[in-house]
C-alpha cells in the first residue's frame, strides 16, 4: 500500500490528525495495535480548551460536542475546609472550557472516519517504522499471520507514551526530560450526578482530590493514592469515604455515591522528548510528552500538536517546507508552557511525602495568595483555559 501519510496510533492525536488531513485533501492511513472497542474503553481526559474545540470543529466533528458538552466558566479550589471559586471567564477575558470526555471525542472521530470511508487498520501487531531519514519511509506490521508494508511520504508517531515511534529514533538523536511523582491518582467513574456544577480541585492533608464529570448524570472522581495501591483493593465504599474526607463539609454532604463503572490507578509523570521531528517522522501527543493530569493539558497538547502538523503537511504539498521545518520548535514552545503549568498545579495541590510541615505551610500560603490576588488567579485562569495557538 502507498499513502502520503502513515499515522501510527488511533488515539485522539492520530484520529484528529487523520480527520484534519482528510479535510486538506491528504491521503492517510492509521495503524493501531488495539481494537476500536479497546481504545474507546480507556477513560481519560474530560476538559477541552477552546483551541481543541476549534480544531474538532475544523475537522468537522464538533456537532455532538456542542450539543452534549458542558461549558464551564469557573473551577473551584478547596483547601482549609473551604471552597473558593476561580472565575475563569472573567479572569481570562471571556474564555471557558468544554467538559466533554475523551471517549466521546474519540467516538466522534471514529464515526466520522468510518462515514468518510477512511482506512484504519486495527489490531496491527509488531508495528515497526523504517527509513524515516529518507524521503520514502516504510511502516511494517503483522495482522494474523500476514506481514504488510505501507510506503509513505511521512510517518506521524501518535502512538502514545508506550508506543514504538519514539523508541525507534536512535538514542543519540533524542533527549528525554522526565520527572516521576511519588504518588498516583485512583479514578472512579460512576453513574451519579456530579457533586458540583463546576470541577472541584481539593488540597487536603490526606491528599489531593478532584471532582469532575462527563455529563449531569455521569461523574468522574479522583483521589491521590500511593503508587503501591491496587485499584482492586479499594472497595467502592472505601473510595467514597476517602473522597468525602477530602472535601469541604457542604460538598461531602451533597456527594451522591453509586457503584463504580470503572476504577483505575494512573501514575503521574512529566516527560518531554526533544526534538519532535526526525527527518520524515513527526512525534505528536503523548508519544512526545506527558503531563500530570492536574492541569488537564494532555489531550489539549495532543490536539495542538496535530493542528500544527496538519497545517505543516498541507503547506508541504503546496510546495513549502517552512511548516515542517518549524514543527518541533513550534510545538515545544507550547509543550513546555503546559509542562510548567501542570507541574506547578500538581506541586501546589498534592501531599508530597518528603516536604513535611514546611512544604504544607508554603502550599497553604500560596493557595491563600492565589484566591485573594487577582494577578495570581489570572495566571491560573489564563493557563487553565489554554494559551493561544501560535500562528
Ligand atoms: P493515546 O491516547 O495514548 O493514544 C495512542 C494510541 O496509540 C496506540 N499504540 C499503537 N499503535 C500502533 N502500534 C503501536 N506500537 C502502538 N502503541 C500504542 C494505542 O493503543 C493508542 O490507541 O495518545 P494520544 O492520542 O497522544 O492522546 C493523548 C491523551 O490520551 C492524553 O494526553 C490524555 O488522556 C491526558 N489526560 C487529560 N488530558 C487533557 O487534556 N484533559 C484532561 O482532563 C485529562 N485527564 C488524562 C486525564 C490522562 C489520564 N490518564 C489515565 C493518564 C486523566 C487521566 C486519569
Ligand atoms: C477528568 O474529568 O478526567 C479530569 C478533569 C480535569 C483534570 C483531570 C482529569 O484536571
Amino acid at each position: 500500500m502507498r499513502v502520503q501519510v502513515a499515522i501510527i496510533g488511533a488515539g485522539p492525536a492520530g484520529l484528529l490528525l487523520g480527520a484534519l488531513l482528510h479535510r486538506a485533501g491528504i491521503a492517510a492511513v492509521i495503524v493501531e495495535q488495539r481494537s476500536a472497542d479497546y481504545v474507546l474503553g480507556r477513560i481519560r481526559a474530560g476538559v477541552l480548551e477552546q483551541t481543541t474545540v476549534d480544531l474538532l470543529d475544523a475537522a468537522g466533528v464538533g456537532a455532538r460536542m456542542h450539543h452534549e458538552g458542558l461549558l464551564h466558566d469557573g473551577i473551584q479550589l478547596c483547601f482549609g475546609g473551604m471552597r473558593h471559586r476561580i472565575d475563569l471567564k472573567t479572569l481570562s477575558g471571556g474564555k471557558h472550557v468544554m467538559v466533554y470526555g475523551q471517549t466521546e471525542v474519540t467516538r466522534d472521530l471514529m464515526h466520522a472516519r468510518d462515514a468518510a470511508g477512511l482506512k484504519t487498520i486495527y489490531e496491527a501487531d509488531h508495528v515497526s517504522i523504517h527509513d524515516f531519514e529518507s524521503t520514502r519511509p516504510i511502516v511494517r506490521y503483522r495482522r494474523g499471520n500476514k506481514t504488510d508494508e505501507i510506503e509513505c511520504d511521512f510517518i506521524a508517531g501518535c502512538d502514545g507514551f508506550h508506543g514504538i515511534t519514539r523508541t525507534s529514533v536512535p538514542a543519540s538523536a533524542i533527549h528525554a526530560h522526565e520527572r516521576v511523582y511519588p504518588f498516583g491518582w485512583l479514578g472512579v467513574l460512576s453513574q451519579t450526578p456530579p457533586v458540583s456544577h463546576e470541577l472541584i480541585y481539593s488540597n487536603h492533608e490526606r491528599g489531593f482530590a478532584l471532582c469532575s464529570m462527563r455529563s449531569m448524570v455521569l461523574s468522574r472522581y479522583y483521589v491521590q493514592c500511593s503508587l503501591d495501591d491496587k485499584a482492586e483493593n479499594w472497595s467502592d465504599a472505601a473510595f467514597w469515604d476517602e473522597l468525602r474526607r477530602r472535601l469541604d463539609p457542604a460538598a461531602a454532604e451533597a456527594l451522591v455515591t453509586g457503584p463504580a463503572i470503572e476504577k483505575s490507578i494512573a501514575p503521574l509523570r512529566s516527560f518531554v522528548a526533544e526534538p519532535m521531528r526526525f527527518g520524515r517522522l513527526f512525534l505528536a501527543g503523548d508519544a512526545a510528552h506527558i503531563v500530570p493530569p492536574t492541569g488537564a493539558k494532555g489531550l489539549n497538547l495532543a490536539a495542538s500538536d496535530v493542528g500544527y502538523l496538519s497545517r505543516a503537511l498541507a503547506e508541504f504539498y503546496r510546495g513549502s517546507e517552512d511548516g515542517i521545518s518549524h514543527y518541533s520548535e513550534r510545538c515545544l514552545r507550547r509543550v513546555w508552557k503546559a509542562e510548567r503549568f501542570s507541574w506547578w498545579f500538581t506541586s501546589l495541590m498534592h501531599r508530597f511525602p518528603e516536604t513535611g510541615v514546611f512544604g504544607q505551610r508554603l502550599q497553604a500560603a500560596e493557595l491563600d495568595y492565589l484566591v485573594h490576588s487577582t494577578a495570581a488567579s489570572t495566571v491560573l485562569a489564563e493557563n487553565y483555559v489554554g494559551l493561544p495557538l501560535e500562528v
